[in-house]
């Protein structure tokens, strides 16, 4: 029997959306890199780096979660951020682009988009992960990629974040942006 709309339960993360030239200019790079060391590279529209990640949520609590995201949103200040840094995790085989210099800013607003969730009822699927800002562009790689790999990219003057549920294929995770807030 199927299951009704009301007990559809989503995966579900907050994250920043690189701008769309960033984005083709990621993908280019995760592509070159499954090249050289196999492995799967995301494509430029699953790119994205998480504010936050919730885990499984009832689709019936989907407009209190979008309030407090709101609400949250306020609390915005603008900044800018650099990736150019590539970090390697071997246990989860994952290749990343990061940022060499902390973003205070990316950081305080995560840890206040976590605080207002809470306080609107939702558990973080996360509890206990220290917030580490990484954008991953490249699963499973076939050998290990060497420290030291350069990135090179023009900046990302951040301009809103966005609620995405996550979908598990044969062929990987998508993405599907659910709402998205414009900051100043
Ligand atoms: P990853 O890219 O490092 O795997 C959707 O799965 C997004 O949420 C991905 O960015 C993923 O990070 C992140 N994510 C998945 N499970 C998570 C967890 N338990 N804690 C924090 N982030 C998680």
């Amino acid at each position: 029997m199927s299951q009704g709309a009301a007990d559809e339960r989503l995966r579900l993360f907050f994250a920043l959306l690189p701008p769309p030239q960033l984005a083709a200019a990621l993908a280019g790079r995760a592509a070159g890199l499954a090249r050289d060391y196999g492995g799967r590279a995301l494509p430029a529209a699953n790119l994205h780096l998480t504010l936050l990640f919730l885990g499984d949520v009832g689709a019936a609590r989907l407009p209190v979660l979008n309030l407090a995201a709101s609400s949250a949103a306020a609390a915005w200040r603008p900044f800018t951020l650099q990736l150019d840094r590539l970090g390697y995790w071997p246990r989860q085989q994952l290749l990343w682009a990061g940022l060499q210099q902390a973003a205070p800013e990316l950081s305080d607003f995560s840890a206040y988009l976590r605080s207002t969730v809470e306080k609107a009822g939702f558990s973080i699927g996360d509890a206990g992960r220290a917030f580490f800002p990484h954008l991953t562009l490249l699963r499973k790689p076939g050998r290990t990629p060497p420290d030291g790999l350069s990135l090179t990219l023009p900046a990302w003057p951040v301009s809103g974040f966005a609620l995405l549920a996550s979908t598990r294929t044969a062929a990987g995770a998508s993405y599907r942006p659910l709402a998205v807030w414009l900051v100043p």
